[in-house]
């Protein structure tokens, strides 16, 4: 048994033990090839830690442990749990998704983490709740992006329950079958293959459940171009860009975008009847 990992691969202790590696689930096939792992972790969108793609330096500084996560709104009973004890409430599982930023770059990751729908299922929501919101950390001392006031902190994201509950949306805790690195997330984040990345809330430390749908960071900041859905459509253009087709990290490759990012078959009953409504951005 002990040769099963090797010394030194793991960051730290029992937490980077249970956030990763875990047996790759082959129901979702990328059709595309894993993006290297350097590159997808060397160009991110972390504006806590600044605004530029090279935040993996500065975001080393996040404290990540210890970790927990509030459970509140209309649940039946606002907690806090400490990440080491949800993640032995669930069971981890990789995919290798495809992941779409809205600035129109992709890559492929194998994600570690859970179904979003045992993250609902724990913190137990009412049957009036309506929409879920992600909120993620606010941490004064390392992020020097909180300085810059006029952005709407903490950053937030939210879903549907019913999007939430979807077989597809995940959380991550885990990527390239180690923890997530802070640049990319850590300790856990939102994961929504379907959707533009900006709906892929990092570092969480809040989950609150409400009937009103609710207004993320990238809404308020700019309505007219980043909405509630943002789901992924070719032909619908953001106000200053085509979103036809795409950049692959480390390639470069230029590949023509898909609806709902190529995951249609799981998620469009979600929006039967709402295709003319802007869910699109
Ligand atoms: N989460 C937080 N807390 N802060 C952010 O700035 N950026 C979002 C999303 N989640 C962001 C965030 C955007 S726009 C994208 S594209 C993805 O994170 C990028 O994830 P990556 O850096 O792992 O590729
Ligand atoms: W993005």
């Amino acid at each position: 048994a002990s040769a099963v990992l090797a010394p030194g691969l793991f960051a730290s202790g029992a937490l980077a033990q249970a956030a990763a590696p875990a047996m790759r689930n082959t129901r979702y096939q990328p059709a595309r090839e894993v993006t290297p792992e350097r590159d997808a972790t060397n160009y991110n969108n972390f504006y806590e830690f600044g605004s530029s793609k090279s935040v993996a330096s500065a975001a080393s500084k996040l404290k990540v442990s210890p970790w927990s996560i509030r459970f509140d709104g209309l649940v039946e009973e606002p907690r806090e749990i400490g990440l080491e004890d949800l993640l032995k409430q669930v069971s981890l599982e990789e995919r290798v998704l495809r992941f779409r930023c809205v600035e129109a770059w992709a890559m492929t990751v194998p994600w570690t983490g859970f179904p979003m729908a045992e993250l609902v299922r724990l913190a137990a929501p009412r049957p009036e709740a309506k929409y879920v919101v992600f909120e993620t950390a606010a941490q004064r001392d390392t992020m020097p992006g909180l300085r810059q006031s006029w952005y709407p902190w903490p950053y937030s994201d939210g879903f549907t329950v019913e999007e939430a509950r979807n077989e597809l949306a995940f959380i991550a805790t885990g990527m390239y079958g180690k923890p997530l690195p802070p640049q990319s997330g850590a300790p856990i984040r939102a994961i929504m293959p379907w959707k533009f990345g900006f709906k892929a809330p990092k570092s969480i430390v809040r989950v609150t459940f409400q009937a009103e749908k609710p207004v993320g960071y990238w809404e308020k900041l700019q309505a007219s171009e980043y909405g509630f859905w943002g789901n992924v459509n070719p032909e619908v253009a953001h106000p200053r860009w085509s979103q036809a087709s795409e950049r692959l990290l480390g390639s470069n490759e230029r590949v023509p975008t898909r609806l709902f990012n190529g995951y249609g078959e799981f998620v469009a009953s979600l929006y039967s009847g709402m295709e003319g409504q802007r869910i699109w951005y």
